[in-house]
């Protein structure tokens, strides 16, 4: 039995610690993007959550915990729509093992073979939605998105997407799957979206793009 605790500091998000589960010199994390954050007073936020290992369960969350030294294998969950990148560069996966992401897409009812992919052009497609990069490690991770028009207005609509007796899980949305080692000494490292998906906000850089449990978090790296 292994006991997994939600750190609270403050006022920050929760912290999901990830860190008694590490075994054989690797631990498994897993993200959800979603197109709203109908758990909050920010219904109309996107937003990423991060599941607890422990209940199985997506908190509403950026903040998360992991073994130094470690390879981290992440999973993430893309239910949201495509937003072209503001800088083609941030298309380029780069930083994780073997320098790929693996996706599968699912249309609403079946999933895709996961494909390594490790570059997207996401003014040519509708290809991503947000990216998921820690710019400390150099790493960076464009979350593909679905790719069509019928499947971008048939998205998840009440968030976290795979809440339980719900038909959510069922909406058309990516697996992305890489893997990543962590330094070998510990530290806070900033992660954030480079996708400016604040709609509304100037530039889409404000609202959940500068407020962290939304687009924007840490890893801490434990020593
Ligand atoms: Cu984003």
């Amino acid at each position: 039995m292994v006991f997994v605790a939600l750190h609270y500091i403050g006022s920050q998000p929760p912290v999901v610690d990830y860190t008694p589960l590490a075994s054989n010199g690797q631990v498994n994390v897993t993200m959800m993007t979603a197109p709203q954050t109908t758990v909050t007073d920010k219904p109309d936020w996107v937003t990423y959550f991060i599941k607890d290992p422990s209940t199985g369960q997506f908190v509403h969350t950026t903040y998360f915990e992991v073994p130094a030294n470690t390879k981290i294998n992440v999973t993430i969950l893309g239910y949201d729509g495509c937003t072209p990148l503001r800088n083609p560069l941030w298309g380029h996966v780069t930083g994780t093992i073997g320098g790929v992401e693996n996706v599968s897409y699912f249309n609403g009812k079946t999933y895709s073979a996961s494909q390594p992919i490790s570059t997207f052009n996401s003014y040519a497609n509708c290809s991503v939605q947000h990216t998921f990069a820690i710019p400390g490690l150099g790493l960076n991770v464009p979350v593909a998105s679905v790719t069509t028009v019928q499947e971008n207005s048939e998205l998840c609509s009440i968030s976290p997407c795979v809440a339980p007796n719900s038909s959510e899980a069922l909406a058309p949305h990516t697996v992305v799957t890489f893997s990543f080692m962590t330094p070998k000494a510990g530290g806070t490292f900033r992660w954030q979206c480079f996708i400016p998906c604040g709609g509304g906000f100037l530039d889409g850089n404000g609202g959940p793009m500068s407020t962290p449990g939304y687009m924007m978090g840490q890893m801490e790296v434990q020593a």
